[in-house]
């Protein structure tokens, strides 16, 4: 009797909602399959992401006319219906929103179990700068991912302040790459440790990490294009543990003011995207919310490499990942979440070549739970290293991988 009440209640709420209720800020209200409202309440509008997913928004829209609106949209829907009919090969029917480039230096030093020898670094705040005004200027790349160690940033004082002169030289990188009009991404690379122990987990305590989030939001909050990149690279650690330490971070940078910028949710298994799902990472960061319980701008961070074992150590390249990425994206889109790829790379070869432009073909295809990449990598990498996955630009020049794919399928 209970049961059938609850059924009878649910019943109404839903032919209620489908009748009259508007969408609310930031909810669903449109997209290929979705039966949900498609008005958006009062002060928001319904903005038109992509094919899959259209969001109210606050504001009142831009200026379209309503006929150019709709006449997209309906020629949009044509195409993707055309070609899911005839190939299960996904084709090039989108485009993601970000496409650009690590620009590695500061976390020089850093390794896996998060001890970083800070005589290591290259400092990046001149030539990252250089590196980055060439990649706006002739590749339209719109997106920069600044890697850092924690123990730079604070001079090796764990729980300390912000240092000025180590901090000051970051913060030059990152105001270079906000004056190329720019995306950036502050990530701390410390695969979820401070020298050998698990934040949250034996090593520095929760409160720590927060502390150091807490001053970096309070320093970018004014940004809009400021994106918080949580941590590089989590990794053999407690994953449930792990989003507990995320979500008081993620509500620590909100509370600094901070209020809608990206913030980037890192999984375990150093982030892996073939994995996100099995090893539990999603469902653990997928309950992460902002203070006002909703998931805005809270997207889940994924990398993935094309060599034999996803390490980008090897030059070569054997796989295109679409079945990794195509697992994830089903994922992705039942739970109504997006990622983004921030590093993915391959040698400067014909098989990555061949290997990453398929690649990134599938993430265009699939830009409504796939945001956008940034390579690996750019930075601090001298010549002489002959470092295989080097992006670094000679002068105006682009390396081979970034003229065969990375600008072709972002400019195409
Ligand atoms: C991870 O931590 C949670 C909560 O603290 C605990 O319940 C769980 O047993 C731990 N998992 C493992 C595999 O140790
Ligand atoms: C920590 C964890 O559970 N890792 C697992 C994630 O998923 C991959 C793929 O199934 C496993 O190999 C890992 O052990």
């Amino acid at each position: 009797m209970t049961i059938i009440s609850k059924f009878g209640i649910g019943v109404l709420i839903a032919v209620a909602t489908a009748a009259t209720a508007q969408q609310t800020v930031w909810g669903q209200c449109g997209g290929i399959g979705w039966t949900g409202p498609s008005t958006c309440v009062s002060g928001s509008y319904c903005a038109p992401g992509n094919p899959y997913y259209s969001q109210c928004l606050p504001g009142s829209g831009p200026a379209t006319s309503t006929v150019t609106t709709t006449s997209r949209t309906t020629t949009t829907t044509a195409s993707i219906t055309t070609s899911v009919s005839t190939t299960t090969t996904p084709t090039s029917t989108g485009k993601v929103q970000f496409a650009g480039v690590n620009i590695a230096g500061f976390d020089f030093g850093m390794v896996t179990s998060g001890t970083q020898d800070l005589s290591q670094i290259v400092d990046e705040s001149v030539d990252g700068v250089t590196q980055m005004k060439h990649f706006v200027n002739d590749d339209t790349f719109n997106i920069f991912r600044l890697p850092t160690g924690w123990q730079y940033l604070v001079n090796n004082a764990l729980g300390g302040q912000l240092d000025a002169t180590k901090f000051g030289q970051y913060d030059k990188l990152v105001q270079g790459c906000l004056s190329t009009g720019a995306h950036c991404i502050v990530d701390i690379h410390n695969y979820a440790r401070w020298n050998g122990a698990i934040i949250g987990q034996g090593g520095p305590t929760d409160a720590q990490f927060v502390d150091l989030w807490t001053q970096l939001a309070t320093k970018y909050k004014a940004n809009s294009r400021i994106v918080f990149g949580v941590m590089n690279e989590p990794h053999d650690l407690n994953i449930t543990t792990w989003a507990a330490t995320v979500q008081k971070v993620v509500t620590a940078i909100r509370n600094a003011g901070a209020t809608s910028q990206m913030i980037l949710l890192p999984g375990t298994d150093y982030t892996s995207a073939a994995n996100f799902v099995e090893n539990g990472s999603g469902a653990a960061l997928a309950a992460v919310v902002n203070p006002d319980g909703s998931t805005h701008n809270l997207i889940f961070d994924v990398h993935k490499y094309l060599d034999s074992d996803n390490s980008g150590t090897h030059s070569e390249c054997v796989t295109n990942n679409v079945d990794a990425f195509s697992s994830l994206a089903t994922w992705l889109r039942s739970v109504g979440r997006q990622a983004l790829l921030s590093e993915t790379g391959g040698g400067n070869v014909q098989s990555c070549a061949t290997y990453m432009c398929q690649q990134l073909d599938f993430l265009n295809a699939n830009s409504d739970v796939y945001l956008g990449w940034t390579s690996w990598s750019a930075g601090g990498f001298q010549a002489s290293w002959n470092y295989i996955l080097t992006e670094v630009p000679n002068g105006n020049t682009d390396q081979y991988l970034v003229q065969q794919c990375f600008v072709p399928k972002w400019k195409s």
